[in-house]
């Protein structure tokens, strides 16, 4: 691998496609200004140290054996009208339609931050459960029958056999500079081609790209990543907006977790993103067709 080629933060579009493509990730350079990062900052902040106050705080514990000192805010569209906006930028628009097509979904609009002290996560790719290609006359491999964690691992070159394509898309916004002291995503270059997982352990080749406050850091679902090892004085903010494609199921149970005060004042966009649209029938209430589903309450029952 030629460290000079690897992506560099850039603002440049079809640059970020190409990298994504390539290299299974991309740097996008100084998407949000100063005062959209401090907005975003401050309500993160505070909802975070309001979850740990009342010991509602989620510390995830698959991240590494003895870590309690990362923490992730699901939902946060629920928990800032702040938020919204990384969902619908442009550019993270831009790349799901890249990557999954131009109907995707929002899958989950998390924070993860890091904190001194951490320890480093394992890799991993987002879709462990999309089942391999197999040949005809092979038995296929049964989606629901796919552990996470158990492979199959390999390593991260091309395949010379056909794989699987991508269905998930992670865009993580940094809030802060990610840098390697603080635990800025490590990714493996070129991996999302390799149609295989990794076991876990820390690589030599891995990539650990560094970005400033407002930039971001998007990662195929193929891709091996985990975040990084805390060294620095002060915490990480990772915000990931996750997409899919519109037949996956969203890593958030967005219908039944929108707030109703939240749902009140989605726009119809941001309706679409969270999955209370049908797509082609799938994720319907009652009328396949309709442009949104219906709640429980207003669908037909016994007669
Ligand atoms: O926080 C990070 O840097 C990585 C998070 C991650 O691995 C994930 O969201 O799947």
């Amino acid at each position: 691998m030629d460290s000079q080629s690897l992506p560099q933060p850039t603002a440049d579009l079809d640059t970020l496609r190409s990298d994504l493509d390539t290299w299974g990730y991309c740097v996008a350079k100084d998407l949000l200004d100063a005062d959209t990062v401090a907005a975003i900052s401050d309500r993160l902040v505070a909802q975070a140290e309001a979850e740990r106050e009342a010991s509602l705080d989620y510390r995830f514990p698959a991240d590494a054996e003895g870590d309690h000192v990362n923490q992730w805010l699901y939902l946060l569209h629920n928990k800032g009208k702040v938020f919204h906006q990384l969902a619908l930028h442009p550019v993270a628009r831009a790349l799901a339609s890249h990557v999954l097509g131009a109907d995707h979904q929002l899958s989950a609009i998390d924070s993860h931050i890091t904190y001194p002290g951490n320890k480093p996560m394992p890799l991993h790719t987002d879709q462990w459960w999309m089942p391999q290609p197999s040949m005809p006359g092979e038995r296929h491999n049964r989606q629901g029958d796919l552990i996470r964690g158990e492979g199959p691992f390999g390593e991260p070159t091309p395949s010379t056999v056909a794989i699987s394509p991508p269905m998930v898309l992670n865009f993580m916004w940094m809030i802060t500079d990610f840098t390697v002291a603080n635990g800025a995503t490590r990714v493996v270059p070129g991996s999302h081609l390799s149609g295989v997982q990794p076991t876990g352990e820390p690589r030599a080749d891995e990539a650990q790209p560094e970005g400033t406050a407002g930039s971001a850091i998007i990662w195929d679902g193929r891709t091996w990543h985990g975040s990084g090892l805390n060294t620095s004085d002060g915490p990480r903010l990772g915000l990931t907006t996750f997409f899919c494609g519109p037949v996956v199921r969203a890593l958030t149970n967005m219908t039944y977790a929108t707030r109703p005060e939240v749902f009140d004042e989605l726009d119809d966009e941001m309706k679409r993103l969270l999955g209370f649209a049908p797509w082609n029938g799938y994720g319907a209430t009652d009328d396949p067709m309709a442009d949104f589903v219906r709640p429980a309450i207003e669908t037909v029952g016994e007669l």
